[in-house]
């Protein structure tokens, strides 16, 4: 189903029953940003010193492009992802200053698998957290969108299946739900969701006949269950926080590991 723009005005807020939002970059004044991020991704997809990190290469149909020192050359990247109107609907929702706990720039690319993270699964850092999704280039279906359920209606598929951390068959989701009820982040470039991962059913990039580009985040609470890597942020996190945010001490945090 695509979706209607929840957002028409400068504000941003989480639908707490749905566990997600649907804006975009020009709402919040984030396009020039999101124009330049996507014209670099369009280039560095040629870059061989991209994208090759075993991760990468083991998960050959999503690949990241973006690179540690990218955050001090293209600072327009950390600007989107601290950009006041996300991160304060962020803070909002999950009812503390949040972390930020990874930031990639992905292409995927044309395949027909579907394991991993292209099956049905929920994310299992914590029982909230908070994704981005900006499209950086046009999302239709045959360019492998997100797939998600509302968290409301994902509740209901796990009181029918149980709570499981591994993946779930389409048969079982859809002998729960209609897929007409399923949402995909298809959208023109600057379209943007935010979307709770722990508590909306959802999947990815999988049957893609184009390529996809999208500038994905994370925020999650300091306190969460389980903490995780992130080969972006994690080399460089203490000097951004001095070098971009010694005045701020609200994203400093946020950007500091505990
Ligand atoms: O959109 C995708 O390719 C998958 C996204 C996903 O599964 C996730 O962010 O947890």
């Amino acid at each position: 189903m695509a979706l209607a723009k929840d957002v028409h005005v400068h504000q941003l807020k989480m639908d707490e029953r749905r566990g997600f939002v649907h804006f975009n970059a020009t709402d919040i004044g984030i396009e020039p940003a999101v124009t330049k991020i996507s014209s670099l991704c369009h280039s560095w997809k040629d870059d061989p010193s991209r994208g090759d990190s075993e991760k990468a290469k083991a998960k050959g149909f999503l690949i990241n492009l973006l690179k540690p020192e990218d955050l001090f050359s293209v600072p327009e990247v950390l600007d989107v992802v601290f950009d006041d109107h996300i991160f304060g609907a962020v803070t909002e929702y999950l009812g503390q200053i949040p972390q930020l706990v990874t930031v990639q720039a992905w292409h995927s690319i044309p395949n027909n698998t579907a394991i991993r993270s292209q099956l049905y699964h929920y994310d299992h850092r914590d029982t909230r957290q908070a994704k981005v999704f900006i499209n950086l280039n046009d999302i239709d279906d045959r360019t492998g969108p997100l797939h998600f359920l509302p968290a409301n209606k994902s509740e209901l598929i796990e009181t029918k299946l149980g709570y499981s951390q591994a993946d779930y068959t389409d048969e079982q989701v859809y002998s729960c739900c209609s897929p007409d009820e399923v949402l995909k982040t298809v959208g023109p470039k600057g379209d943007a969701f935010l979307v709770d991962t722990a508590r909306c059913l959802h999947y990815g990039s999988r049957g893609n006949e184009r390529e996809r580009f999208m500038l994905m985040f994370c925020f999650a609470r300091v306190n969460c269950v389980k903490d995780g890597k992130c080969e972006v942020l994690d080399p460089v996190r203490d000097r951004l926080a001095n070098e971009f945010y010694a005045d701020n001490p609200v994203r400093a945090f946020a950007l500091k590991k505990r």
